[in-house]
């Protein structure tokens, strides 16, 4: 049974003993100490959320020992530390976590028997930290709890949202945006550092070459504490919050300045107010630079403010620190670093220029042309005038130390075409002397005219070209700096280009993504630095996303392997495979997935009203909605199962395999296509689930509000998870993995850690279908004059468009995106894919048709896929990048 918190019974009030410091008081102790003093809850007004502040906070206590412990010993042992820079960091709920990672789950589900509650009920009281959109963010989440398991000395640092990821409502069958208001009931994880702030200036100008703010802020530090996996080590994730200056300078906060000091807080305020809800598209707006810049100057003093209280000298800096930089949004730490080195502590342009290089490393997300930051010149030059007068230096040095090389390239090229060239004037003018020839013997009239086309074909032939012009076109190519390609004489700052020439390393995210930023984002850079270019495939943590969010299959896997061991080393689940053999372990295996599948059931009944049965395939898609991320095909897919059960006689139905659907995923408020998709689905839903022909044999259903928690109830339940990104487009995924962990079987498309989870688990065990990435260009080409549509498909889309799922009118603009050559023309090529989307849809009804063969791979997915623990990609990161050593506490 799911426990509800309305089960949480409090005992009578007993005598109070709390009469020390809540750390040396035992947990039992430790829980009514904070119950009755920190959230003042006395038995009568006992509310069940109170019992989850008083545990937290009870926690809380606990972490703050091991917290302290370990940076004061890192501060003595002084090692290299990886500073990971994310503007977000998608940490869900801590207390789960942070117990078992304590090594405390039996001590604490010991004291809450005494109210009659369970941790699993008691952490349902907290609400999501969702300081991200999605992969990106949760992918730094299961970093920091890698780099901490595995001892690295390591922070993150990012900003403190008050209002995270909107939380997705329904209403009238669309999406709607509410608030996340995540702090209301306070924050027992994070430790506010008064002592630590830092200012940080925007706007102003140079004068005498040095920047004048026009505006300055207050960062203020909050730390929260990040516990490893049984291990001493606690690091740190450090997030800034925006002050105005006037709120701690109380003299200046005088009568005269009062509308000033209340206008420059809600400037403060404004910075990190929330996180900009697009995930993989770029937000052009000031304000969103402005965050940036914020949190990136703020950790970089801090870092270089506690190294100095070590080190007299910040050539010694690459020794100590390096700043892994999570896309593009915090590049602008490249420039920034020049100016504090520079402007700040003395250094010259050279020196500071060699100190940035050997600390920065930048990791590429996606190749989405919409998501890569390119920044105005005018934009920057306003906000950051200092910062973009070094952007200029940079590139203009770059493209000094480039010269020579792209020079050798036009010479190259030129003398290739040159004999080329050549070649064909010889052959012309053999052409043109036969003609004259050939006119001569008519006559004089002839022999004129020929001398004319003979004359214009001369005049016409083509000129050698000018080296000096073809070696400026061509390092504009390379230029940081770059005009826009739709608004002529605007010009950009290309952000990726920044982190490229800043950083001693850029990697991708998957073996694929990593070959496609190569070949097709940065290849000319390539040419340059060929070994600044690795590939780190990313992993996703095994704490959070098997061992705690299914206790059950950890149980059964702990059984098989006599050990729990794998908890920490995901390559032991190798050591499953034989058990997949086993009758009697696959009815164990399939007993857990039923109770997974029960437990979704009734969420969904929770949240939908409605009711789906546990005996059909569970079959899952979640994930941020996007075209192409193409949850579109998979309701076309689904237009089409209905209709082909609608027109099936009785007995036929019989025999169909029958499915619960469940979609979930946000729409970035402004994204208009894809709000779509939301609605599109829930119509469908509501047609199809309201059908009393169809009943168990088909459900449809939009979950809302997907996010982390709701993630950790989602995954272990599926048995087949969808990641059917069109090729290419997807650089890793990292929901494929977790589905993958916990037994689910995937569809999918060859993109992203798809094509490594196939090379891991055997290909044969996933249903993979549709194009390659390298054909995608010439398909995008051929769709010019592309008329093969699958009968399925248009009849599908004809349903859609004559209304059988409601307001037609209303998706006609989505029909014409993959229809209309005017209108989208199908970018994302679903029409190309579609039949062989559906040829691996019926295989998987086949195969579910034998639970047994089922059941054997589900097992093999779980065994085969240890490869993607973010343990090994931290490893991997600190190895081949950041030379960062394990520094346990003895
Ligand atoms: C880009 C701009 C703004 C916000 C987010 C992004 C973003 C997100 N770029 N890439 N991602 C995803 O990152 C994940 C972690 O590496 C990948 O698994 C996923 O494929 C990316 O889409």
């Amino acid at each position: 049974k799911v426990r509800s918190m309305l089960d949480i019974s409090f005992p009578p009030k007993e005598e109070d003993t709390s009469n020390g410091v809540a750390p040396k008081l035992g947990v039992e102790a430790s829980i009514e100490h904070e119950l009755k003093y920190r959230v003042s809850a006395n038995n009568t007004d006992a509310r069940p959320v109170k019992l989850y502040q008083s545990v937290a906070w009870s926690v809380h206590d606990r972490l703050v020992d091991a917290f302290d412990q370990t940076q004061a010993y890192w501060k003595e042992k002084d090692p290299k530390h990886i500073y990971y820079l994310s503007a977000e960091f998608l940490m869900g709920r801590t207390l789960t976590n942070a117990v078992n990672n304590l090594d405390l789950g039996g001590e604490y589900a010991e004291a809450l028997k005494k109210y009659g509650a369970d941790l699993e009920t008691v952490a349902t009281g907290e609400l999501d930290a969702a300081l991200g959109n999605g992969g990106l963010g949760r992918l730094a989440a299961c970093f920091l709890d890698s780099m901490a398991s595995l001892d690295l000395p390591g922070w993150g640092y990012g900003i403190r949202y008050r209002y995270g990821m909107f939380k997705q409502g329904v209403k009238d069958g669309l999406q709607v945006e509410l608030p996340d208001y995540w702090l209301d009931n306070g924050n027992p994880w994070e430790i506010r550092r008064p002592e630590t702030q830092f200012k940080v200036g925007f706007y102003g100008s140079l004068e005498d070459g040095k920047w004048v703010p026009g505006e300055e802020v207050i960062a203020e530090a909050y730390d929260v504490p990040i516990p490893g996996y049984k291990t001493k080590t606690c690091g740190n994730l450090r997030l800034w919050d925006a002050l105005a200056p006037e709120e701690f300078d109380l003299e200046a906060f005088n009568a005269g300045d009062y509308s000033k000091a209340v206008e420059q807080k809600r400037r403060a305020d404004g910075i990190t107010a929330v996180l900009y809800p697009n995930d993989a598209t770029e937000e052009g707006k000031e304000l969103r630079l402005k965050q940036q810049f914020f949190f990136v100057s703020a950790s970089l003093q801090d870092t270089i403010a506690r190294y100095l209280e070590q080190h007299k000298d910040l050539a010694g800096l690459p020794d100590k620190a390096c700043f892994q930089m999570n896309d593009t949004h915090p590049t602008i730490a490249v420039a920034e670093l020049m100016r504090l080195l520079i402007d700040e502590h003395g250094l010259s342009y050279d020196d500071a220029w060699a100190i940035t290089t050997k600390c920065v490393a930048y990791t590429n997300h996606t190749v989405m042309p919409e998501a890569l930051e390119k920044w105005p010149v005018r934009v920057l030059a306003k906000l950051l005038p200092r910062h973009m007068q070094l952007i200029e230096q940079i590139n203009s040095n770059w493209l000094d130390s480039i010269t020579g090389h792209v020079t050798a390239k036009v010479e190259a090229e030129l003398a290739a075409s040159d004999a080329e060239k050549q070649k064909k004037a010889a052959a012309a003018a053999e052409e043109r002397k036969a003609a004259l020839v050939a006119a001569e013997a008519k006559g004089e009239e002839a022999l004129a005219a020929a001398k004319k086309v003979v004359s214009e074909e001369e005049a016409a032939e083509e000129k050698p070209a000018d080296k000096a012009t073809l070696v400026e076109e061509k390092l504009k190519t390379y230029s940081i700096i770059q005009e826009n390609q739709w608004t002529k004489g605007e010009m950009l700052v290309n952000m990726a280009y920044l982190a490229v020439v800043g950083s001693f390393a850029v990697n991708g995210v998957a073996a694929i993504h990593s070959e496609i930023i190569k070949t097709d984002i940065f290849p000319h850079f390539v040419e340059i630095f060929p070994e600044r270019f690795q590939n780190k495939t990313n992993g996703v943590t095994l704490r959070r996303w098997l061992a705690y969010c299914n206790p059950e299959l950890s149980a059964l896997i702990t059984e098989a392997l006599g050990t729990d061991e794998w908890v920490r080393d995901a390559t032991l689940l190798a050591k499953l495979k034989p058990f997949a053999e086993d009758a009697a372990f696959r009815a164990r295996w399939r007993e857990v997935k039923q109770q997974k599948k029960k437990a979704l059931a009734e969420r969904i009944r929770e949240q939908t009203g409605y009711q789906v049965s546990t005996e059909p395939m569970y079959d899952i898609h979640v994930k941020r909605i996007h075209e192409y991320k193409r949850q579109y095909m998979n309701a076309i897919s689904l237009i089409h199962r209905y209709k082909v059960l609608k027109e099936m006689t009785p007995e036929q139905r019989a025999k169909a395999v029958p499915r619960v659907v469940v979609f979930g995923g946000k729409a970035a408020s402004a994204y208009y296509m894809a709000k779509k998709i939301v609605a599109l689905i829930l119509s469908i839903g509501e047609t199809v689930n309201n059908d009393p022909e169809i009943g168990d044999l088909l459900k449809v259903v939009f979950l809302p509000n997907y996010n982390v928690s709701e993630a950790e109830l989602i995954i272990p339940a599926a048995e087949i998870s969808q990641h059917i990104s069109t090729a290419g487009t997807e650089a890793s995924g990292t929901s494929n993995m977790k589905f993958a962990l916990n037994g689910a079987l995937i569809i999918g498309t060859l993109d992203g850690a798809n094509i490594e989870i196939g090379e891991n688990t055997g290909f044969e065990n996933l249903f993979i279908f549709g194009v390659k990435a390298d054909e995608i260009n010439k398909l995008r080409e051929d769709r010019k004059n592309f008329s093969d549509y699958d009968p399925r498909y248009t009849a599908a889309l004809q349903m859609v468009s004559s209304g059988v799922f409601g307001r037609p009118e209303y998706f006609e603009d989505l029909v014409a995106s993959i229809t209309d050559m005017n209108r989208g023309n199908d970018w994302f090529l679903l029409a190309n894919d579609f039949a062989s989307y559906m040829d691996a849809q019926d295989a998987i009804d086949e195969l579910y048709r034998d639970q047994e063969e089922w059941t054997r791979r589900s097992i093999i997915y779980t065994a085969s896929n240890g490869f993607f623990s973010s343990d090994r990609t931290i490893d991997q990161y600190a190895r081949e990048i950041w030379n960062v050593q394990p520094t346990p506490q003895p």
